[in-house]
């Protein structure tokens, strides 16, 4: 048993990350006899708003309720949605009543992330864009934080566990801890030493702001490693960055004016979308971090919309059985699953979970193309 406050995986299998008062409903409705058939469904906004977020945390989510003997619905992976339905159950209720918090958490937290990395993407389009930000969020989750940047578009990972987790080799360089390790002024013996170290395979891409000015170190960094050096990594902490703008083009400047037209600049450290925006025409490549990995979780709850077959919801969600469409505007609409839907509308939720039996299969890349194409239908983006 680890010594990390982390619940494992075999007791998020088992239903027992749940809410406590999971286990007294169970309780009470076995000592009554009752368990009704419902259909459940999990919504952010009841009505759509305009503001689309991204669904992730599926592919956990479907593997939480495999084996449930219970119908499971629910929209692709990568399918942007305004408010929900995102999810549905029809089942006895006892049959996943316990399963309500780590299904919950399944979806808000990696769609969070999602969004906020499509969000990303949508940015700088044509920008190699990496995810940096496992290091602000418990490890335990640090999967989850580059599947759901991943989906959302970014080009690569750095959490090397992660990586093995996903089936993708994570990426990165050096920190300014290697060059401190060397010490101020021998900036130079750090890159050779790197260039001479690591594997071929790995770019050399050389960090070029910890003791000096950015086009000083850059150059020296130049005529250290010569046709060798790929991309230089501009993390200049906030409190020195000035006009970064200007500092990125003068770096430009330097390089081309000094034969070094193929060295690319790559920006990292508080990057936002907004910041992508700015640089993007000045700046080959983004590291992400806090941005994407500090997501707000999208704010989903599960409902019984239905009991026994008849329509039925607490205050304030919409009672029965919904689909929605996606229309040809682009648009999110919520209707009733029996009436007919908008002439225009594309029905989104599909089989997830057929009589306890999983129904669909998970790839990371196909949900990663639904999320750009969705982008694309919808005008998503900064
Ligand atoms: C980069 C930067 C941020 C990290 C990446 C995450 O690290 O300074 O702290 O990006 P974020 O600001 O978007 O969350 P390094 O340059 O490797 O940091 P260090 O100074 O530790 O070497």
């Amino acid at each position: 048993m680890s010594e990390f406050d982390i619940i494992q995986p075999k007791a998020i299998e088992a239903g027992d990350a749940t809410d406590a008062y999971f286990d007294r409903t169970v309780e009470t409705l076995e000592y009554a006899d009752r368990n009704p058939t419902v259909v459940a469904e999990v919504t952010a906004d009841q009505f759509p708003s305009g503001e689309f977020e991204l669904l992730a945390g599926l592919k956990d989510a479907a593997h939480l309720l495999d084996g449930l003997p219970i119908d499971v619905d629910a929209l692709p992976e990568g399918t942007l949605f305004d408010g929900g339905p995102v999810l549905q159950i029809e089942g006895a209720y006892l049959d996943f009543a316990r399963y309500e918090t780590a299904l919950l958490g399944f979806l808000s937290h990696a769609s969070g992330i999602a969004t906020n990395a499509l969000c990303t993407r949508q940015a700088a389009p044509e920008s190699l864009v990496l995810s940096f930000g496992t290091r602000h969020v418990h490890p335990s989750i640090g999967a989850v934080v580059e599947r759901s940047a991943l989906l959302g578009g970014l080009d690569g990972l750095s959490n090397v566990a992660a990586g093995e987790v996903i089936g993708q080799e994570a990426g990165g360089t050096m920190p300014h801890a290697l060059l401190i390790c060397f010490g101020k002024g021998n900036q130079e013996l750090a890159w050779r030493a790197f260039d001479e170290a690591v594997a071929d395979a790995v770019p050399r891409v050389a960090l070029c702001d910890t003791y000096s000015d950015e086009v000083d170190e850059v150059m020296r960094a130049a005529a250290t490693l010569g046709d060798s050096l790929e991309t230089v990594r501009l993390d200049t902490t906030g409190s020195r960055r000035g006009d970064f703008r200007h500092i990125v083009r003068e770096v430009r400047w330097e390089l081309d004016a000094n034969g070094n037209e193929d060295v690319d600049i790559f920006v990292s450290g508080g990057v936002t979308p907004e910041t992508i925006q700015q640089l993007r025409d000045v700046v080959d490549g983004f590291g992400v971090g806090g941005y994407i990995s500090n997501a707000d979780p999208v704010d989903f709850a599960l409902d019984i919309v239905e009991v026994d077959g008849t329509a039925g919801a607490k205050r304030g969600k919409l009672s029965g059985r919904k689909q929605v469409y996606r229309t040809a505007d682009g648009g999110h609409h919520v209707g009733l699953a029996n009436r007919a839907g908008p002439e225009d509308g594309e029905a989104l939720l599909e089989p997830l979970i057929r009589d306890g039996e999983l129904v669909r299969e998970f790839d990371l890349d196909t949900a990663s193309e639904q999320a750009a194409t969705d982008a694309a239908r919808t005008g998503f983006g900064p």
